[in-house]
């Protein structure tokens, strides 16, 4: 950043502290990651000068030669990941796709059954706080049982036949367990509904090869991040099936129904975060992910402590901290913060207390992976987690000591 370092002292400056902090500290959060100097350099490209509405072929612009050319190779290596006919990589985020297929396949006040918030939702799944809530009808299901994490597959189909959905939503932002595409696939065929899968979590793990993918079962749509388990860039993706009906409808809710000029620096980086999730150490990758995430399990297992279901499919977990640790989920984000790991406070199923203040946290071992993290050190961290949430003045002493097992794990910064 030797520009920037001479332009902008300021920026610099502070851009400097967050690497630091990021280098220096455990990166917990399920839903963050470290992506590679690759992805930044393609970030940081002359593709952030270019304005490029319309799709390749039909733009609005002119100077499209290579424009064209990268958002082809995205949509192509896309579709090649998750064995789909179409792909539409111009989502600016994973709300922005979400709300992009809500517009596309719904009118307004249709109905779309989605996962309740606080048994592990997403608020774009249509929670009363979001503009889209306004316009169209959304209706929950729930887990079944909090323990085991089982989702109540007969709820759904009762909601299903009564609500009529037009759209069934499966996906999660916190629900630590593997979903039943297939059941969920055969209630929206019954009722004749479309079948969305927010993947936004567990996309790295779907093209791992580690989950099962969503297409197999006949899912319509999926919807997804690009830079959470995926590893690439900030941004949102739409996978469609098959080509035709739906393919156009999303392509056109997407521009020029409510998103401007693509950012083509950003799709730029999410072809090359495609190119290296085709590779066989991506797998590796994400199998890894899982077995760190369910020795931290293990360990929180051992010692007691309520995870909700009862401990972990994929790469996040939900701890009560209230029932375990007699903390709120805010005091103990802040003292594990204070011992350099980072992680949200997260509500758990039915939370009687607010989300500014729930009654536990999540964290997952996307990034820690990353950082080449196997199963020892993770059950190390969920140990110095546990000091730390017995006795919170434990955060500086166990603070040095992650501060020494980063100093062995530098965030890497070249994958393939
Ligand atoms: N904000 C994301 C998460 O942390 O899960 C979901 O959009």
């Amino acid at each position: 950043m030797e520009y920037l370092q001479k332009q902008d002292k300021e920026v610099f400056k502070i851009i400097e502290g967050e690497e630091k902090r990021q280098d220096e500290g455990l990166e917990l959060i399920p839903s963050e990651n470290y992506v590679s100097a690759a992805v930044m350099e393609a970030t940081a490209s002359v593709l952030t000068n270019k304005y490029s509405e319309g799709y390749p072929g039909k733009r609005y612009y002119g100077g499209q030669e290579f424009t064209d050319k990268i958002e082809l190779l995205a949509i192509e290596r896309a579709k090649e990941l998750f064995n789909c006919e179409h792909a539409n990589v111009q989502p600016l985020g994973g709300a922005n796709a979400n709300i992009g297929v809500y517009f596309a396949l719904l009118e307004p006040g249709d109905t779309v059954l989605g996962m309740d918030l606080s048994h592990g939702g997403h608020l774009t799944h249509g929670h009363p706080v979001t503009a889209i809530s306004k316009i169209f009808n959304f209706v929950r299901y729930k887990m079944k049982n909090v323990e085991t994490g089982e989702i109540d597959y007969e709820e759904l189909r009762e909601i299903a036949l009564k609500e009529k959905p037009k759209i069934i939503l499966a996906g999660f932002s916190a629900y630590p367990r593997e979903l039943d595409w297939k059941k969920f696939k055969d209630i929206a065929d019954e009722v004749g509904a479309y079948t969305v899968a927010d993947v936004a979590h567990i996309a790295g793990l779907i093209v791992g090869g580690v989950h099962e993918n969503p297409f197999d079962y006949g899912f319509d749509v999926l919807t997804t991040t690009t830079h959470k388990t995926l590893r690439g860039p900030r941004g949102g993706m739409i996978l469609i099936r098959e080509k035709g009906e739906i393919a156009k409808k999303i392509d056109k809710a997407i521009f020029p129904g409510f998103q401007g000029g693509p950012h083509m620096h950003q799709i730029a980086a999410k072809a090359v975060c495609f190119g290296e999730a085709l590779t066989p150490q991506f797998g590796k990758y994400s199998a890894q992910v899982i077995k760190n995430a369910q020795a931290m399990a293990e360990v929180f297992e051992k010692e007691g402590a309520r995870m909700i279901t009862g401990g972990t499919s994929n790469h996040l977990i939900l701890l009560d901290t209230v029932t375990s640790f007699n903390l709120t989920g805010a005091e103990a984000e802040k003292a594990l913060d204070e011992a350099g790991m980072t992680l949200n406070k997260n509500v758990i199923a039915d939370d009687v207390r607010s989300p500014l203040d729930p009654s536990g946290i999540r964290f997952g071992t996307p990034a820690v992976t990353t950082r080449k993290f196997k199963e020892e050190e993770c059950r190390q961290v969920a140990e110095w987690m546990i000091e730390v949430l017995k006795d919170v003045q434990k955060a500086g002493e166990v603070r040095e000591k992650i501060k020494d097992l980063c100093e062995k794990f530098p965030f890497p910064h070249i994958f393939v």
